[in-house]
């Protein structure tokens, strides 16, 4: 059934033009981080389920997220959050990682859940409490050191209710003054990526709103500082894959926190609300990559894709799993765009065939592309089905509720 189905789909492909061992090997290649947080009791700010099974610690964190990559083949690497995964040695959790087959990600900085911040962290006007965040910065940086992870993700509660609460101005000059201090920290080969973020838990100004904010402080801080685009972290109506296609022309689009919003950020399943959006950044992603300029495909090959979930009543691990395959499934449809053919009708102002052969690459099922490259790789045709008949999920009770959470 399924050769069936893959000769058919090889057929019709083909006919379009399409290499399929470049499409599969780009398959093959796709990596996503998956966070550490993502596996452990999380949820909003009116109520934290307790789910049975949960890690207790980040080294079940880890054995949970070995499960999504031993069945997927798509996440090798697990983003850490600090202090939720403060561990006295570092380097134990780094080769407790290995031994799993996995690597720690990008270290995740937490300057949001103490008294200390609730008028600021590095935007304080208390000079102790500024020091203190960004003494945390510097911890993150070593930590990083210690666990070999070449990102530091940042992203900063920092923002005010209310007009005249805080002098934006000053809060703008804090914050490049610290990222200064801390940029100045990295090893030649680490990275800081800027998030940005509209509004919650301020809700009147966020230090750093938006892309344009992040851009400018990378720009400022030099090159190994990078954007990161949180999918769930833009006013309704902002158009995500512009603001990734500009980002990649000019060299700092760092990566992705992939997940869901309806309203505002909520961390739902990526893909789950929106997957056409999610499909036309990968296009745009894709584009650069088929310039054939050489500094836009170095930009891609360096774009670390993340997932950022919080699961609040899904059951964590399968939560994780429909996550990443929802990714490589829009990933597959975007390979499908034929770059020439929407080029050719952009030259002939052909507004509704350029449209139309970007649209067209969306509504091919790629079920039998990815049975197919997951055979390939000796995986599971359907690694959902895998993980529910087996007995991980049942064996994990043993660990009881009141997991590890926020
Ligand atoms: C809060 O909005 C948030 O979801 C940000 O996206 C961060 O990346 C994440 O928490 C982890 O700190
Ligand atoms: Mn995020
Ligand atoms: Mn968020």
């Amino acid at each position: 059934m399924t050769d069936k189905a893959y000769a058919l789909f090889e057929e019709q492909q083909q006919a379009r033009g399409m290499d399929l061992n470049k499409i599969k090997s780009r398959l093959k290649a796709l990596q996503i981080e998956t966070p550490s947080w993502g596996y452990g009791d999380s949820g909003t700010r009116f109520k934290v389920f307790q789910k049975e099974g949960v890690p207790r610690d980040p080294f079940e964190k880890l054995e949970d997220a070995a499960q999504v990559h031993r069945l997927t083949g798509l996440c090798p690497s697990v983003a850490i959050h600090i202090p939720w995964d403060h561990v006295d040695d570092y380097g134990k959790l780094r080769s407790h990682a290995e031994s799993l087959n996995l690597q720690i990600g990008a270290i995740n900085p937490n300057l949001f859940q103490q008294e200390d911040y609730m008028l600021g962290s590095v935007t304080h006007t208390d000079p102790a409490v500024r020091r203190k965040a960004t003494a945390h910065l510097l911890e993150c940086v070593d930590i990083a050191r210690a666990t070999g992870s070449r990102d530091i993700s940042l992203w900063f509660a920092d923002g005010t209710n209310y007009p005249g609460q805080g002098s934006i101005r000053q809060r703008k000059h804090w914050m490049l003054e610290a990222l200064a201090e801390m940029y100045s920290a990295l090893s030649p080969d680490m990275r800081m990526l800027i998030e940005y973020k509209a509004f919650e838990p301020a809700f009147y100004h966020t230090d750093i709103a938006d892309w344009g904010m992040a851009y400018n402080l990378a720009l400022k801080l030099g090159e190994q500082a990078q954007v990161l685009v949180d999918t769930g972290h833009h006013l309704p109506g902002a158009n995500v894959e512009h603001i990734v296609s500009y980002l990649i022309d000019e060299g700092r689009l760092g990566g992705f926190h992939f997940n869901s919003y309806k309203y505002a950020d909520d961390d739902l399943i990526v893909g789950a609300i929106n997957p056409y959006e999610l499909f036309l950044i990968f296009y745009q992603i894709l584009d650069a990559a088929e310039s054939g300029e050489q500094r836009l495909i170095d930009a891609v090959n360096s774009i670390a894709y993340m997932i950022d979930q919080s699961h609040n009543i899904e059951q964590k691990i399968p939560a994780m799993i429909r996550s990443v395959l929802n990714v490589q499934t829009q990933y597959a449809k975007a390979l499908l765009v034929d770059h020439r053919e929407v080029a050719e009708a952009q030259q002939r102002g052909d507004v509704l065939g350029a449209e139309d052969a970007v649209r067209r690459a969306f509504e091919f099922d790629v079920t039998p592309l990815l049975h197919a490259v997951r055979e390939e790789q000796g995986l599971p045709v359907d690694p959902m089905r895998a993980y529910l008949d087996d007995s991980y999920g049942q064996r994990i009770l043993v660990r009881g509720k009141g997991g590890a959470s926020w």
